[in-house]
């Protein structure tokens, strides 16, 4: 995300200003993150149409402690999915060490959930193109007309319908920021030996790990391990962790 906003032009209570430095690349990849001001990600992803990419989402967390943002999960178009399709979801993203909302722009379910953890926020919203950020905007606020587009027939990808990132206000305090979609983010400027600390959950339990530089991948001892086969860490996270942790590794070689 390549913009900051500026509180420094608003007074008490009012929005605050925003000042885009550089737009986002308009496909496929986000670069050096510099957010500035921001209080909360919101991060949304389909669960269906485009499908879940769950490795994104821990991706874009990571990003996310790195900035010291809040995070919340929105697991929109859940109109496309039957109740028991929901639950298998729901069931294999918990224990899950962030909040997440399952939300239908379409509907309107979930909205009002969203909308009250935006207020007095400066929020950004993020996920991949045609997962329904702009709609989900939309639903919260109406007046703000974002433009949006149905996803290819073919593909069941966006169609990057969003191309540029914009500040909005909202009705009664705070400001959301849309933001095109994309599909691949990089880690830059981290080393593998910081990761740890931007996965909480992961965080939580190194300190009971028997070696105190332990790594989690397999150092016996580790409390982080132990965690995930007894399913108090989710496991695909676990497995991000680890995919992460040998791409910084495999960069520094
Ligand atoms: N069924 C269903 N369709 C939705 C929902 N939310 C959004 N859509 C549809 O998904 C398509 C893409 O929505 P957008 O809001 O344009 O998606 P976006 O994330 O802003 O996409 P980009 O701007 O390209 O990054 C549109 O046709 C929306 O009507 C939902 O909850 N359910
Ligand atoms: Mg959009
Ligand atoms: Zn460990």
């Amino acid at each position: 995300m390549l913009f900051s906003i500026t509180r420094a032009a608003s007074g008490a209570g009012e929005p605050p200003q925003g000042v885009v430095e550089e737009q986002l690349p308009r496909r496929n990849c986000l670069y050096r993150p510099r957010v500035a001001n921001v209080d909360l990600l919101v991060l949304v992803m389909a669960l269906k149409e485009p499908a879940p990419d769950w490795q994104l989402v821990s991706r874009l967390l990571v990003l996310a402690e790195r900035q010291e943002m809040k995070a919340l999960l929105c697991l929109n178009k859940m109109d496309l999915l039957s109740a028991d399709e929901l639950t298998e979801v729901t069931g294999t993203l918990d224990p899950f060490p962030y909040p997440y909302i399952p939300t239908s722009a379409l509907l309107g379910r979930g909205v009002d959930a969203l909308k009250a953890r935006l207020q007095g926020m400066v929020t950004v919203f993020a996920g991949p193109s045609g997962s329904g950020k702009s709609s989900l905007l939309n639903a919260v606020q109406p007046g703000l007309s974002l433009k949006t587009a149905a996803v290819s027939e073919k593909s069941k990808r966006g169609r990057h319908t969003t191309r540029t990132v914009s500040l909005l206000p909202l009705e009664g305090s705070g400001a959301v920021v849309d933001t095109p979609g994309f599909s691949r983010l990089e880690f830059y400027d981290l080393e593998p030996e910081q990761l740890p600390a931007y996965f909480p959950e992961i965080k939580a339990r190194a300190a009971q790990c028997s070696f105190n530089n332990c790594f989690h991948i397999s150092e016996p001892g580790c409390a982080v391990r132990d965690a995930v086969s007894a399913s108090q860490i989710n496991g695909l996270r676990y497995e991000h962790y680890k995919l992460f942790y040998q791409e910084l590794l495999d960069r520094r070689k």
